[in-house]
C-alpha cells in the first residue's frame, strides 16, 4: 500500500535528516584550545565525528599552527611544507569525507615532545552497504515491509 511507502520514507528521513541537520562544531581541546601537553586522544575518545562536522583549532596566532597530515607523518611528527599550514588561530576544518584524519602542530617540537597531535575517525552520513566496523547494539536495524 502507498501508506507503507510513506511510512518507510518517513523512517528514512527520520534516520538521515538529524545527521545532516545536526552538524556539530567541535572546539578542539574545548576551553584549552590547541596547545601543548594536552591529551587530544582523550578529548576525541568520547566523540563521534560525522561528515559535515567541523573542527575548530583555537590558539594565539604564531604560537601554534595546524597541519593536516597522513598517518605516517602523524606517527613521526613529520612537518609538511610551511605553505600547507593553517595559521589563523581560529582554523576551521570541515570534515568532508569519512575515514581517519590526522592533525599536528608544526611549531618546534610541539608534536614530537609535547603531544600536540590529534587523530580522529570520521563516520559517514549514512551507513554504506559494506558492514559497519562498529555496530550500534541498542537499535535493531531490521525493517520489514
Ligand atoms: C617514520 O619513522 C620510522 C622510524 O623512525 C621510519 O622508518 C619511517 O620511514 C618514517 N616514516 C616517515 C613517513 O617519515
Ligand atoms: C572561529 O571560527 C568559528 C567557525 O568558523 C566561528 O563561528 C567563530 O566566530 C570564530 N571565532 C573567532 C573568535 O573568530
Ligand atoms: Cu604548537
Amino acid at each position: 500500500m502507498a501508506s507503507k511507502q510513506i511510512v518507510a520514507f518517513l523512517l528514512i528521513v527520520a534516520v538521515v535528516l538529524p545527521s545532516v541537520a545536526m552538524a556539530t562544531e567541535y572546539i578542539v581541546g574545548d576551553a584549552s584550545g590547541w596547545t601543548i601537553l594536552y591529551d587530544y586522544q582523550a578529548w576525541a575518545e568520547d566523540k563521534v565525528f560525522h561528515v559535515g562536522d567541523k573542527l575548530v583549532f583555537q590558539y594565539p596566532v604564531g604560537v601554534h599552527n595546524v597541519f593536516k597530515v597522513d598517518g605516517a607523518a602523524f606517527a613521526n611528527c613529520t612537518v609538511p611544507p610551511p605553505n600547507e599550514a593553517l595559521t589563523s588561530g581560529n582554523d576551521t576544518i570541515e570534515l568532508a569525507s569519512p575515514g581517519k584524519k590526522w592533525y599536528i602542530c608544526g611549531v618546534g617540537n610541539h608534536c614530537s615532545q609535547y603531544g600536540q597531535k590529534l587523530a580522529i575517525t570520521v563516520e559517514g552520513l549514512s551507513p554504506s552497504p559494506a558492514p559497519a566496523p562498529i555496530s550500534s547494539p541498542a537499535t535493531p536495524r531490521k525493517l520489514k515491509f
